[in-house]
């Protein structure tokens, strides 16, 4: 049976979660993130809703130039806690859908579709259910993707933002590819794009033109899959919650630090949550992953594989802090973050 895969990312999520709270901020530019402390904070901007983004502020700017952009937009702080709980809320709709769901991040997952609907017509009608149901329940509006793999669901949705609904059928999806950015494709980030428009390519259809050996050439193993992925070609499975392969949370520090008292302390939360999220996932693990990033913007890791999975907290605390003990020894850089990622 041909596959159908559904996207759904919720829009401006927690800027949108705040916008229902508090309706006297409708109609207004809100943005989400650290405080701007009139210009000279540090930080950056979480998310905004879309009237910011006509100012030109965006996810991940620092908030100082947020300021400046619209010093008139409603600043407010991130309230994680509230949206973790609101996104569990619009989960539990969405896994009623099918069987098969994967939930990407607090506000994005993929369900498959494939045994549910014989057709995209039929597969439409469940989106456009979904969407509904979200919206009287949750009072917020999210966007649909409907592609024949997640590579296409997923920038079909990203294409039909806010509020939306897009289908790409298997005929329409080179057509739908070729004149978007290249970095469109999951896996084609900054630097990767730098390099593709350092000879001329910009467009997915401009990508075609190379051959899949240069793209190995030039990129690796992954150039096979950018050869793939420029055709509408994706092989990922949509994976369950129950059969995800890793868990894993991350700190970034308010203030890069080199304070190990500071540092462990958010590790040790950090700890606590990976575990908590393992027990829920019933998820073991056979390999700890230590993830830091300096003030430079350096990332790297170290990790440490067990002879055999394990649901041990206990070990799991000791050797995560002998990788970050590590880290600390061999590293006098200020810290930026601290994470941790557990695979089977
Ligand atoms: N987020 C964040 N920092 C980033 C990017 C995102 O804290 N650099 C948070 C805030 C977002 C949420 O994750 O609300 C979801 O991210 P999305 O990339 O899906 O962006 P939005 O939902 O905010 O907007 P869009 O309507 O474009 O999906
Ligand atoms: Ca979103
Ligand atoms: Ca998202």
């Amino acid at each position: 049976m041909k596959k159908i895969v559904l996207h759904i990312d919720m829009d401006y999520f927690f800027a949108q979660v705040e916008e229902r709270e508090n309706p006297q901020f409708r109609g207004k530019p809100i943005v989400v993130g650290a405080d701007p402390k009139k210009g000279k904070g540090r930080g950056v901007v979480s998310t905004c809703n879309y009237l910011a983004r006509k100012y030109g502020i965006r996810s991940g700017i620092p908030i100082s130039k947020a300021w400046r952009l619209c010093p008139e937009a409603i600043f407010l702080p991130v309230n994680i806690e509230f949206y973790k709980k609101v996104s569990e809320n619009i989960m539990e709709i969405v896994k009623k859908y099918s069987p098969k769901c994967e939930i990407v991040s607090l506000d994005e997952a993929y369900l498959e579709l494939t045994d549910l609907s014989k057709t995209y017509k039929e597969a439409k009608e469940i989106a456009s259910q979904l969407k509904k149901e979200i919206f009287e329940k949750e009072k917020l509006t999210a966007t649909v993707g409907i592609g024949p793999n997640k590579l296409i669901a997923k920038i079909a949705s990203q294409r039909a933002k806010p509020n939306g609904l897009l289908i790409v059928k298997p005929n329409e999806v080179e057509k739908f590819l070729e004149p978007l950015d290249i970095e469109m494709i999951s896996g084609i980030g900054p630097k990767t794009a730098k390099k593709l428009r350092e000879i001329g390519i910009n467009k997915i259809g401009e990508l075609k033109k190379l051959s899949k050996e240069k793209l190995k050439e030039m990129f690796g193993k992954v150039g096979e899959y950018f050869w793939e992925a420029a055709r509408g070609i994706d092989r990922e499975e949509v994976i369950p919650e129950r059969e995800r392969k890793s868990i894993g949370r991350q700190i970034t520090f308010e203030e890069d630090t080199k304070n190990p008292e500071l540092i462990f302390e958010a590790f040790e939360e950090i700890l606590n949550e990976t575990y908590e999220a393992l027990v829920e996932n019933n998820f073991s693990f056979k390999t700890i992953v230590v993830v830091r990033r300096t003030s430079d913007f350096r990332t790297k890791q170290l990790s440490k594989t067990l002879k055999e999975p394990s649901r041990n907290f206990l070990l799991l605390k000791k050797e995560a802090k002998k990788l970050l003990l590590k880290f600390l020894l061999e590293n006098k850089k200020p810290l930026r973050l601290v994470g941790l990622r557990l695979k089977f």
